[in-house]
Parts: C-alpha cells; structure tokens; sequence
C-alpha cells in the first residue's frame, strides 16, 4: 500500500534519483523494498532527504532488508557493522573507487547516512559504469571484455606523497593494510540482476594481467576516463537527515575533499556481494590471501 506514495525523480539523465514518500527502517513492507531495489537498480545511486529519524540501529535494520550487511574485512573491528566514514581519522576516500574491490565477493550496496557535516563542501560523486560500458566503441567494447584486472588493498605510494599524511591517516592506512588482499577481477563484470555489462575498475587496480607496468596504466587509464566522464556522473550536496544508497556493483564513487577544517561524519552500512561474472562466464579469483 505504501508503494502507491513512493516517488522516483531523477536527478541527471544517466545516473541517480531521489526517492521520496519512503521512511527508512527496518520495517517496511516487500513492496516498498521492491521499489527501492527497483530504483536502485535503474537508477545506481539513489537519495533519500528527512531520514531524520534515523540511527545505526534503525539504518542497520534496514540494510538487514536488503540483504546481509558486513563490516570491512580489514578497518572494521569484529562484528562492528557501522563503518564511520570520519574526517577526524583521516579518511578521505578522494579518488573514484568501487568498495572494498581487493577481494573476490565485494559489497553488492552501501547505505550511507549524513551524521555531521561541515559547513561548507564535502560533496560526493557517483558514476555510472554500465553507461561507461555502453558509451565504448565497438572494438573498445570487445577488447575490454577480454581483460582482467588485479586489485589490492596495499597503497598506490606511486599515486601521492605519503609524507602529506596526518598521523590518524598513517595509523588508518596501516590498519586498512593490516591484511594484505588481492583478487583478479574480469574488467568488464555482468551485472547478476539486470544483466548490464558494467566497468569492474577504480582506485583499487594495480594492474591488468598480461601487461607490463606501462601499458597497465595507460590502459587502465583509458576505460576508467570513460567511467568518469562527467556525462556518467551525479553530484550530491549533502544536507542533515540524507541518505544515499548505490548500486556498488554499478557505479564508482568519490568524496569531494575540499572541507579541510570542518569534520564531516557519516556512517555506512555495507551489504554482503556475490563473485563476479565475466562476459565469457569466468569468474573472478582471490590471489592473496590464497584459496584453501
Ligand atoms: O565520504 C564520502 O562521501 C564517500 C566515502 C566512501 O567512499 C564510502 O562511504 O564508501
Ligand atoms: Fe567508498
């Protein structure tokens, strides 16, 4: 009954929506949670404004709706389900990136609500990478459907000047490599629900298998410009109350990182993934630590 109310407005031609007439928790009806899982789907990322009422409990509840929310295999303490996204310690996810993509079955969504937010910045940007797919010449769709990509969890040093880190950014970093992960992901990953050939890459690709270091990172380089191109981008201002879900097997993301001096803080429930699927039906493969 409560789906009849429910509003799905997108916010850009290719990516995002803001649902409306829905209040988050843990007990809202099959249908309501279709329409969302619909929407999100459809749309990659979706918004909701006015969740006011919610805390962890209640945001935790309702992510238990949507499938089986996990900690981070490495920053999360055991059995800790709410993953703060915390300016105070450090953590500035600045560079376009799907979650936690160093192991074989990453998280399939993220809900992320607003607990605190500066004044002024601290935006966050999704893409749309079965749009990036989509946007790919021909031969570019082909040739990227053939490749494979290694992803870690060890720190690109190459991509930024360690010696900038605060010390809560080395203590997080530290904590974040404590377990040394790496997985071979198909380049082109088929999305299980929609059937969507979607971009698998983001800041966690070290290289492509099969090349040397060089033509890795001009190639790597190629498919995720496609990615972040700004046609397959949304934009979210935040405001008290929101709160933000994507699709983590169809999008990239990244923080805005221009609110030196104010603390940001949102807290993230993440939702249990599957293994991904390439074009050819191969599956991805956990390299470290090794399977049993
Ligand atoms: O701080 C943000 O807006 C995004 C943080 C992030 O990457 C995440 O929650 O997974
Ligand atoms: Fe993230």
């Amino acid at each position: 009954m409560t789906a009849i109310t429910i509003a799905v407005s997108p916010v850009s031609a290719r990516i995002g929506a803001v649902v409306e007439g829905v209040r988050l928790g843990g007990d809202l009806d099959a249908i309501t949670v279709d329409t969302i899982r619909g929407a999100l789907h459809r749309h990659k990322v979706i918004f909701f404004r006015g969740q006011d009422h919610l805390d962890d409990a209640g945001q935790l509840a309702f992510g238990r709706l949507l499938g089986d929310p996990i900690g981070h295999p490495t920053a999360s303490a055991d059995g800790d389900l709410i993953v703060p996204i915390d300016s105070d310690h450090g953590v500035v996810a600045d560079r376009w990136h799907t979650d936690v993509t160093f192991v074989p079955a990453y998280p399939l969504a993220s809900i992320l609500r607003a607990v605190q937010l500066p004044d002024v910045g601290g935006d966050t940007l999704w893409a749309n990478t079965a749009a990036a797919y989509e946007d790919l010449p021909a031969p570019l769709k082909a040739f990227a459907d053939s490749l494979r990509a290694v992803h870690s969890n060890r720190y690109d040093y190459a991509a930024a000047d360690p010696d900038k880190f605060s010390e809560a950014q080395k203590d997080y970093r530290e904590l974040f490599e404590s377990t040394a992960y790496e997985t071979e992901h198909p380049l082109v990953r088929v999305h299980p629900i929609t059937g969507e050939r979607t971009l698998l890459a983001g800041a966690f690709v070290r290289r492509l298998a099969g090349f040397d270091a060089e033509d890795s990172t001009a190639l790597i380089e190629l498919f995720q410009n496609h990615v972040t191109r700004v046609e397959n981008t949304v934009r979210w201002q935040w405001r008290a109350g929101d709160v933000a879900i994507w699709d983590n097997r169809a999008t990239q993301h990244r923080v805005i990182g221009d609110f030196v001096g104010t603390r940001r803080l949102l807290h993230r429930v993440t939702i249990n993934g599957d293994v991904p699927v390439g074009v050819d039906g191969s599956s991805s493969r956990a390299l470290q630590p090794a399977a049993a």
